[in-house]
């Protein structure tokens, strides 16, 4: 078989479509590159000394774990010097981080979740990093919050890692979406899957049902004829699978199809959801687009919505076109 690196995907497609200026292509890789380094720092495990907790708390009061303080500086750093970028913000960082003045700056900007699904990482579960490319606001000078405010609609990559039994890299910058294996021992991103693409029908959803006495009522009925089988209104049975890190249960989706279901909750009225719309939602629901599926926020789709702070919360409705549909349909009836 011939083996297609990351590189050799990036060169041909710019040549193919001219939808990645060799700017962006560096920044893909740089980012991929770091991905790499949380991937063996993740591997390495206790052997490594980097489970447990950092002893910190991050601006959404959530208690850092140290791996999650390591990936976010991996990122940082590898980003930093190679003059692609103005400005990164994280979800483990209060405000915005711009590129410090002895580095020439770009044009892009960088958003991501250094490492996803949190609460698996001690328990060698599948986690990841997800990641989100911005074009600076033109005649921008010294990047503020405000920059980085674009609806996901703006988005001219994103992409997320998976460390799992094996670690790999889904990409899309606008013209589908494509997965990319790390073949450890040659430390190099091979193409494995092409133009994924995601059935628009489906018998399987994931959300964490402990949430369910909190539910509004859309999300109570669409669950209720889910679970209701072959006797209920859909007139088929369900599988549920919950892993706790998106990045997993997206990948899942992206693979064999499924609904991916985040939804806010009368636990705290006025907090829309658990997710964050930056560096979660909007990075995920572009890759699911691209891949053929719907992404929405039960009321609209997540990538139209005006985003108004860095760290804003969001309810996640993603995965098989059908069923995002349809209980998107139920809150707008
Ligand atoms: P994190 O970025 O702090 O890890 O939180 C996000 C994670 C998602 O990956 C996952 O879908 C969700 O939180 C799980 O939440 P819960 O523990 O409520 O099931
Ligand atoms: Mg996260």
């Amino acid at each position: 078989m011939k083996r297609v690196s990351l590189t050799q995907y990036l060169v041909e497609e710019q040549r193919l479509h001219n939808s990645i200026p060799a700017e962006l292509r560096l920044l893909i890789e740089v980012v991929a590159r770091a991905c790499k380094t949380i991937s063996h720092a993740v591997s390495k495990g206790a052997l490594g000394e980097v489970l447990g907790s950092a002893g910190s708390e991050n601006v959404q009061g959530e208690v850092q774990k140290k791996l999650d303080v390591l990936s976010n500086e991996i990122l940082l750093e590898a980003n930093e010097w190679g003059g692609h970028l103005a400005a990164m913000a994280s979800e483990e960082m209060e405000t915005i981080h711009p590129i410090p003045n002895r580095y020439p700056k770009g044009e892009y900007m960088l958003l991501f979740d250094p490492l996803d699904g949190s609460s698996n990482i001690d328990v060698n579960v599948s986690i990841g990093t997800i990641f989100s490319v911005l074009k600076a606001p033109e005649g921008m000078k010294e990047p503020t919050e405000k920059d980085f405010l674009q609806p996901g609609v703006k988005q001219v990559a994103a992409g997320y890692a998976v460390y799992g039994p094996q670690t790999v890299l889904v990409l899309t910058t606008g013209d589908g979406v494509n997965c990319f294996t790390l073949d450890r021992e040659m430390g190099s991103w091979v193409l494995t899957q092409r133009d994924m693409q995601i059935p628009a029908e489906t018998k399987e959803y994931a959300i964490n049902a402990s949430n369910a006495r909190h539910w509004y009522p859309p999300v109570k009925r669409y669950i209720d004829e889910l679970q209701s089988g072959d006797t209920g209104p859909r007139g088929k049975n369900f599988n549920m699978r919950w892993i706790a890190s998106m990045v997993a249960d997206v990948h899942r989706i992206l693979n064999r199809g499924g609904i991916f279901m985040y939804p806010a909750d009368a636990r705290e009225p006025d907090k829309p959801g658990k997710l964050r719309l930056m560096y979660e939602a909007n990075p995920m629901a572009f890759i699911v687009e691209q891949a053929g599926g719907a992404a929405t926020n039960g009321k609209q789709r997540i990538l139209d919505i005006q985003p108004q702070k860095l760290h804003e919360r969001v309810a996640v409705f993603l995965g098989s076109k059908n069923e995002v549909e349809r209980v998107t349909g139920y809150h707008n009836e």
